[in-house]
């Protein structure tokens, strides 16, 4: 890497992006990173400084998809314009990327690109729910993203029911990490300073009011972000935080504050669930049938080890249920409307035998 663009490393630029850059011989343009997106704007920023980015008609024209437009945590070919204002000229192959399919529409939604760890926030009280890490995991590992949990607001409970949740979430996933806070007390606040590193970039997901902004705010060592108190704001289902942006902490490390997201949907591609539950995708290598769906068949090895206590039963259902989404998703619109109207001549025809009956 050369001198002008080494010094964007702390802004989390590395050698992957150097590469993509020459390969796609972008060498005449400067590099900078999306940290926040506007209504057709977006606010880059590089070790020369920080302007607002357009991107360029012919670029547009060529936007096949959503997915191809700027995100925030890319990293983008820039032209200056002068010291606020820059063209963006392409966005560079991205690293990893967390994403969501939304249930109703056939569009996929960008969270977050280049993201080395995604902390998956709850808090301990009504919103605490196992299933949900799981959700969030098979996001992350969709898009080649390591996921860690938080499990913020301590405070409002006792040592030994923190204990017991602590032992819950270990039980079930115990190859993640697992950091202990409180926004009000501070509980856990130096551990994940500590576990956030230079140069590496962090996003915080989780549904609204677990406090996600309430965090980074700490990190950053003063209230940059608006958060919200839930008992006295009156709308129902508010969101205090309502875009993406990055933030820079002192320890040079890169957080992505997310407003809360209200459902988490499974994408189309299922490889992110068979990775999460490899216990699993093991298991069913030897099921007696090849296109076992572990749900009824017989010499089923996943159900024997639901049977037997090997495997813990919340996560072979859970399993079941994304399994299903991820295949919802993969059918194409001409599937589903099939399989609907299948189901409707199904009602149809049973209203039709229940009058039979007189029912
Ligand atoms: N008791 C307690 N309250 C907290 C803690 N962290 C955050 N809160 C409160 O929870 C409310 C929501 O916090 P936010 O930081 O706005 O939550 P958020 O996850 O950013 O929410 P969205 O932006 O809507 O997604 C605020 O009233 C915070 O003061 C905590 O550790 N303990
Ligand atoms: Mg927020
Ligand atoms: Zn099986």
């Amino acid at each position: 890497m050369n001198g002008e663009v080494k010094k964007n490393e702390e802004l989390g630029y590395n050698e992957f992006f150097e590469t993509n850059r020459k390969k796609l011989k972008l060498e005449n343009f400067s590099v900078a990173r999306v940290t926040a997106e506007y209504k057709g704007a977006y606010k880059v920023k590089n070790f020369a400084g920080e302007y607002l980015g357009k991107i360029t008609g012919k670029q547009m024209f060529n936007a096949l998809s959503r997915e191809d437009y700027p995100s925030v945590g890319d990293w983008v070919a820039i032209t200056e314009l002068d010291a606020e204002r820059a063209v963006i000229q392409a966005v560079l192959p991205r690293k990893t990327i967390i994403k969501r399919k939304y249930s109703n529409k056939n569009e996929t939604q960008i969270i977050a690109t280049n993201i080395d760890v995604a902390f998956i926030v709850e808090s301990v009280g009504r919103d605490y729910n196992l299933n949900r890490f799981e959700r969030y995991f098979a996001i992350a590992n969709d898009g080649g993203v390591k996921p860690a949990i938080i499990l913020n607001k301590t405070d409002l409970i006792s040592k030994e029911e923190l204990d017991l949740k602590l032992s819950q979430i270990n039980n079930r996933f115990n190859n993640t990490d697992v950091i202990l806070t409180s926004a009000v007390t501070d509980e856990g606040l130096n551990k994940l300073k500590n576990y956030i590193l230079k140069g590496k970039t962090y996003c915080f997901l989780g549904s609204s009011g677990v406090g996600k902004s309430s965090l980074i705010n700490k990190l950053l060592g003063q209230n940059v972000i608006k958060t919200e108190s839930i008992s006295i704001s009156t709308g129902k289902g508010k969101h205090a935080t309502t875009g993406r942006q990055m933030y820079f902490l002192e320890n040079k490390g890169i957080v992505i504050d997310n407003p809360g997201m209200r459902e988490v949907g499974m994408t189309d591609n299922s490889s992110g669930i068979n990775n999460l539950f490899d216990e699993i995708t093991v298991l069913a290598k030897k099921c007696k049938y090849t296109d076992c769906t572990h749900t009824h068949e017989s010499g089923c090895e996943v159900l024997s080890a639901v049977k037997s206590g090997k495997l813990n039963k919340d996560k072979y259902s859970n399993y079941i249920i994304l399994k299903k989404e991820s295949e919802h998703y993969e059918m194409t619109e001409l599937e589903k409307r099939k399989k609907d109207q299948k189901f409707g001549k199904f009602i149809k025809t049973a209203k039709k035998e229940l009058k039979k009956y007189k029912y």
